[in-house]
């Protein structure tokens, strides 16, 4: 019996091995790769000509996204101190922005959520990176502008800079041939439209990227108090179902709105005491921002039917074991 199950098991290990370096080996990664370090390349002279200052990113911190799913555990203590992996750089974007030199900022984020293993879908990897970035004095419109502008810059840039790889991938670039202002459509107008599973019917059913606008999520994406129960933030949709590509909001900044949100959340206060002491002296700004995920992106110009085959290690969530 036992002899069995150690038997199984080095199967396993040996399939898993093969599997690692098939992945590796696979002829069309290069062009994936080719076609990604173009999007990364578009974007950074984007960020650059729209004055956007780039920080390096920080993968630990005593404080992180919370998130407004579960994912698994992954602090540890570093100095007696509680340290988090990353989950969003979301609090360093608003802290970065209280210098009042600084007005607009982005970062190219790796992010880890230990995602459970139900995520191991088409959409999610349990490390990837993130372009977050956030703007002083800034409104959902001022995002919706600058991210549609990005977009077209960057779609434009690949297809005549990686016309090979797309040939060599036997993928076409008509989806490539979009520009702003992209349609703006409520989670509630699309609930009525499709029920439950409206992001994935409505991205089927689209042609070209679309906002979905007013979610009830983490704490720090403001809520509209002219419109109590209504939230201004907003994600981008990519259409032929491959569903949401970036997130974003207008963000709470003040004080009491802060508090009044975590609580409603159920949020543990004592683990935010330095954000929530900064917010009261007043030192989170007024901003707006967003991320948008550089693999999903990169699915979606490649027209990958799964995010895994973007990367060159695994990192679907819920395959048991990882040899690299
Ligand atoms: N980067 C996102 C934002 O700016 C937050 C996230 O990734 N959870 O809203």
């Amino acid at each position: 019996m036992k002899t069995y199950v150690l038997k199984d098991e080095n199967e396993r290990e040996l399939k898993l091995l093969d599997e690692t370096i098939e992945k590796i080996k696979r002829e069309k990664l290069p062009s994936i790769l080719k076609i990604q370090q173009a999007i990364l390349r578009s974007v950074d002279d984007y960020m650059y000509k729209n004055g956007v200052v780039r920080l390096l990113p920080n993968m630990i911190s005593p404080i992180t996204d919370p998130l407004c799913h579960s994912v698994e555990d992954c602090d540890f203590t570093y100095g007696g101190q509680k340290f988090n992996v990353t989950k969003s750089m979301i609090f360093h974007k608003q802290l970065a922005l209280s210098n009042p030199y600084l007005q607009k900022i982005y970062i190219v984020s790796p992010n880890v959520r230990l995602e459970l293993p139900e995520r191991g879908d088409v959409r999610h990897l349990f490390e990837f990176t993130q372009v977050d970035f956030e703007f002083k004095d800034a409104t959902m419109d001022t995002v919706f502008g600058f991210m549609e502008g990005l977009i077209e810059q960057a779609f434009c840039y690949i297809k005549e800079e990686c016309k090979e790889e797309f040939k060599k991938l036997g993928v076409g670039t008509s989806h490539l041939d979009v520009s702003g202002p992209f349609e703006r459509h409520t989670t509630q107008e699309l609930k009525a439209k499709y029920g439950e599973d409206f992001e994935a019917l409505a991205s089927k059913e689209a042609t070209r990227p679309f906002w979905l606008i007013n979610h009830k999520r983490e704490f720090y994406d403001a809520e509209d108090l002219e419109n109590k129960g209504t939230y201004k933030n907003y994600d981008l949709i990519w259409p032929m179902g491959y569903v949401e590509g970036l997130s974003g909001g207008e963000r709470e900044y003040n004080y009491d709105r802060i508090i009044t949100r975590m609580r409603e959340a159920g949020m543990d206060e004592q683990s935010m005491k330095d954000y929530i002491e900064l917010a009261k002296r007043g030192e989170i700004p007024k901003t707006a921002g967003a991320g948008f995920g550089v693999e999903r992106m990169t699915r979606f110009v490649c027209q990958q039917d799964d995010i895994d085959e973007v990367t060159v290690f695994s990192r679907k969530p819920g395959k048991g074991k990882y040899i690299f």
